[in-house]
């Protein structure tokens, strides 16, 4: 596979594991990693063996933001001209396939946000999440205002975004912002277990239900459940379909086949 300067791929099976490499900056994201984790997503999107994707840092950080040194002497100009968040940010919320955010240490700022765009978080017991984007006179840009207050409530959020504070994982985890939290030791072995649960089942559905929850953010409930429903009856369409209730009656285990 291409070799990346800020990025460390792995492949376990029909999983992804992409790790965040920037271990002198506690991996904040600057420009060139932003640009690769774009170039990966492509790849990992196009490629039919993988069906899972976890997104991880290190030990001791996620990320803990932007990379500030690289922003610090930007003018608005250049900040508004090179809007370099963007491009990624849009290419992991088209992303079909499922991503999985596995955060230990530090998820601060772009590294909060980050996490929050995946589509879901697991957490070491070390893992301290927080937008103190405030501490540096500015505010979240890249959704932490917006994603934060769906995740946890108003509350906590203006709590959190106006104070800086973090939110350790046992917090998080009671606030629903992570699904599930684990030793710090275990967080890789239990993510890819999960993973490799939703690499299993039939990527159409997996696919599907992702549209679906995600759908729940911009629709009203009515729309959700009317576009639940088409979807659900399209599912019809597909062996998957076939392969999982025949293999329910004849008391096996199915294998889907993405078809
Ligand atoms: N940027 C650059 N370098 C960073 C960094 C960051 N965000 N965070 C840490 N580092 C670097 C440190 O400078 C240090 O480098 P050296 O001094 O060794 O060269 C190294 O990583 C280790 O950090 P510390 O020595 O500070 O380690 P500690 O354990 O003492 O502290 C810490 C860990 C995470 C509490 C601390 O490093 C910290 O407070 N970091 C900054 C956290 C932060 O403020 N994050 C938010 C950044 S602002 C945009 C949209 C959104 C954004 C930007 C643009 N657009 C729409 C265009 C997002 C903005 C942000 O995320």
């Amino acid at each position: 596979m291409t070799d990346y300067q800020t990025l460390l791929l792995e492949r376990v099976e029909a999983v992804a594991l992409v790790r965040l490499n920037r271990p002198e900056a506690l991996n904040a994201l600057n420009s060139v990693l932003l640009g690769e984790l774009s170039a990966v997503l492509d790849v990992l999107e196009a490629d039919d063996g993988v069906r899972c994707v976890v997104l991880t840092g290190s030990d001791r950080a996620f990320a803990a933001g932007a990379d500030i040194k690289e922003m610090s002497g930007k003018s608005y100009a250049e900040m508004f001209k090179e809007d370099f968040f963007t491009a990624p940010a849009r290419r992991i919320e088209r992303f079909r396939k499922p991503i999985i955010a596995a955060v230990a240490g530090y998820a601060l700022g772009g590294g909060c946000e980050l996490a929050m765009m995946c589509d879901f978080i697991l957490a070491a017991d070390t893992a301290k999440f927080g937008q103190p984007e405030i501490n540096l006179g500015v505010a979240p840009g890249i959704g932490g205002t917006q994603r934060l207050t769906r995740f946890v409530g108003k509350s906590k959020a203006m709590d959190m975004i106006l104070t800086a504070r973090m939110m350790d994982a046992a917090e998080a985890e009671r606030a629903g912002l992570v699904s599930r939290v684990f030793p710090a030791g275990a967080l890789i072995e239990e993510t890819l277990k999960v993973a490799a649960k939703i690499a299993g089942q039939s990527p159409l559905a997996v696919m599907m239900n992702k549209e679906l929850v995600n759908a729940a953010y911009d629709t009203t409930l009515t729309q959700g459940v009317a576009l639940e429903r088409r979807l659900f009856h399209s599912l019809f369409a597909f062996d998957d379909q076939k392969e999982g209730m025949d293999a329910f009656v004849e008391k096996r285990k199915p294998d889907f086949k993405g078809s």
